[in-house]
């Protein structure tokens, strides 16, 4: 099923400069980039993006990091989308992380591991709706 999935570059992958690498390997990966654009999330944006994290011991730190710097954000489309994404950018500890994957070859530690992708195609819907309107998404024709 064609899905939407929606990625984050996160503040250590635009500081280390990886915005076009890591963009190149989604390209080639097959995803449609339907959006894209530069954001930088406040405390209180970052807090509620990742709400369902509450509580957990590294929330503050996640918020923190989030919030640290500008980031990219990106509405992707492509046949099983979140699961492909997901192989693409590797377990969530980058010393987990399957060789070749993003977080495998850029990322320095669990939490500040260069990418994020949603979870289920319900939530990547969600969440690209957190970042985009519907007039910011266009189909490659
Ligand atoms: P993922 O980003 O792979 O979906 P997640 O949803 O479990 O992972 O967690 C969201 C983010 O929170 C993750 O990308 C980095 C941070 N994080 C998760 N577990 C962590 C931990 N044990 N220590 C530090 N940061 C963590
Ligand atoms: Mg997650």
């Amino acid at each position: 099923m064609v899905e939407r999935t929606l990625a984050i570059l996160k503040p250590d992958c635009v500081r280390k400069k990886l915005i076009g690498e890591v963009t190149a390997r989604i390209e080639k990966a097959g995803f449609n980039i339907l959006g894209m654009k530069k954001i930088r999330l406040t405390q209180e944006s970052a807090g509620e993006f990742y709400a369902v994290h509450k509580g957990k011991p590294f929330y503050d730190g996640l918020v923190e990091f989030m919030s640290s710097g500008s980031c990219v954000v990106m509405a992707l489309e492509k046949e099983n989308a979140v699961a492909d994404f997901r192989t693409l950018i590797g377990a969530t500890d980058p010393k987990e992380a399957a060789p070749g994957t993003i977080r495998k070859l850029y990322a320095d530690n669990k939490g500040e591991n260069i990418v994020h992708g949603s979870d289920s195609p319900e939530n990547g819907e969600i969440e690209i709706n957190f970042f985009f309107s519907s007039r910011e998404l266009f189909a490659i024709e």
